[in-house]
């Protein structure tokens, strides 16, 4: 039996971080469908943030996206967070939005491109500086179209040169997330296509160097808890990118498409130890809401996350491992399968309760009136969304 004092303590603590981008505008290379009560800068999306926190508890960290969510005063940012109960997150630095990054930013053949997007990573850790942010979060569009289009060796040199040259810039407590995507919008050669070239890059940087993993990055069938797993017993998964795929980089609310995958991904979190803090894992979600709601769908994710979460902490590690060693095939996969099965939704609703939050987030945020003040607030300017 597991003991359920340990799985409620587990669930309280868990923290998972919601992205700017995410209460802005997205959409699809089709179409941008915007929607009423955006945020017209940083400081409405940490007030959106703010919110998705405050219904459900445990999303106190926002990620930022430089340059989507630049200002002049980074450190004004970060005390307007405190003030609205939430700190900022891993900062994203974008290198893919400028016409010179045409063929790459870090690997582009061009010294003077390269350094140009060294110099705005170098700037992103200089906002972890002023922020207080722990995470430099790196993911590169870079790679090729064609084969014969750039030398894939030299690529990977320019690379490992980029990254040295931001390791050495970041202090103790800061670290470099390398994210990986198989591909897109390379569509023959990406730079960094996967884990394994990830986790090769982050092992020359040194400790502070550890991999992110959006689940949508991979290629369809991939075993994904593998690689949390390999990497969580190597002290290298460093973060989540969370969001959910039918097809390619989908970026859907995360359980969305597959819950038994989720749930699979936090049985070896759980396992590996990776709830705990010191593991150093960032929970982070990376979607975005193209004809939903935001604020609710950013709520509904959390919960999703919440749900698996509680899904893996109900296996009972004795009994599987007992089964395993045993080898009896059919016990081991019914113990995992009887903790999936389990209807968590309740404890989940006791648990928020128990801190003075409706039981259901979703409901609360619809009762609370909020989406109609932002609709009647945020009235002019610009709305924050993609380039924005
Ligand atoms: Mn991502």
């Amino acid at each position: 039996m597991q003991d359920i004092e340990a799985v409620r303590a587990a669930l309280r603590a868990q923290r998972i971080e919601t992205p700017s981008w995410a209460y802005g505008n997205s959409g699809t290379r089709f179409k941008v469908f915007a929607q009423e009560g955006v945020p017209r800068d940083p400081y409405e999306k940490i007030a959106d943030a703010a919110r998705v926190h405050a219904l459900t508890g445990v999303a106190p960290l926002v990620s930022l996206h430089i340059p989507w969510d630049r200002v002049d005063d980074y450190a004004h940012l970060a005390a307007h967070a405190r003030d609205y109960g939430v700190r900022i997150g891993a900062i994203n630095a974008n290198v893919f939005q400028d016409d010179a990054y045409r063929l790459g930013s870090v690997t582009n053949p061009d010294a003077r491109v390269r350094r140009k997007a060294v110099h705005h990573l170098l700037a992103c850790v200089d906002v972890l500086d002023a922020t207080g942010s722990r995470d430099l979060k790196l993911w590169f569009a870079d790679g090729t179209n064609y084969p014969g289009q750039g030398d894939i060796a030299t690529r990977q040199a320019y690379l490992a040169e980029a990254l040295a040259e931001v390791y050495a810039r970041l202090s103790a407590d800061q670290r470099i997330l390398l994210e990986y995507k198989l591909f897109e919008p390379a569509f023959y050669m990406t730079d960094v296509p996967d884990w394994g070239t990830a986790y090769a890059h982050c092992l020359e940087l040194g400790p502070q160097a550890v991999v992110c993993v959006d689940t949508g990055h991979h290629a369809p069938g991939t075993n994904i808890e593998f690689i949390v797993a390999f990497l969580l017993s190597r002290g290298r998964l460093g973060a989540f990118d969370f969001n959910s795929r039918f097809y390619a980089d989908d970026d859907l609310m995360v359980g969305a498409a597959d819950p038994f995958q989720l749930f699979r991904i936090m049985h070896e979190v759980v396992r590996g130890g990776g709830l705990d803090p010191a593991a150093g894992v960032n929970f982070m979600l990376d979607q975005c809401h193209n004809i939903e709601p935001k604020i609710p769908a950013q709520i509904r994710s959390v919960a999703n996350v919440q749900e698996a979460t509680a899904k893996a902490l109900l296996v009972d590690a004795e009994e599987l491992a007992a089964a395993q060693q045993a080898g009896d095939v059919l016990a081991a996969n019914a113990v995992l399968m009887d903790a999936y099965a389990t209807d968590v939704r309740p404890l989940l609703r006791e648990l928020r309760e128990e801190q003075g939050l409706a039981p259901d987030p979703v409901a609360a945020y619809h009762a609370s009136g909020y989406a109609e003040r932002i609709r009647a607030e945020r009235v002019g300017g610009t709305q924050a969304g993609w380039g924005a």
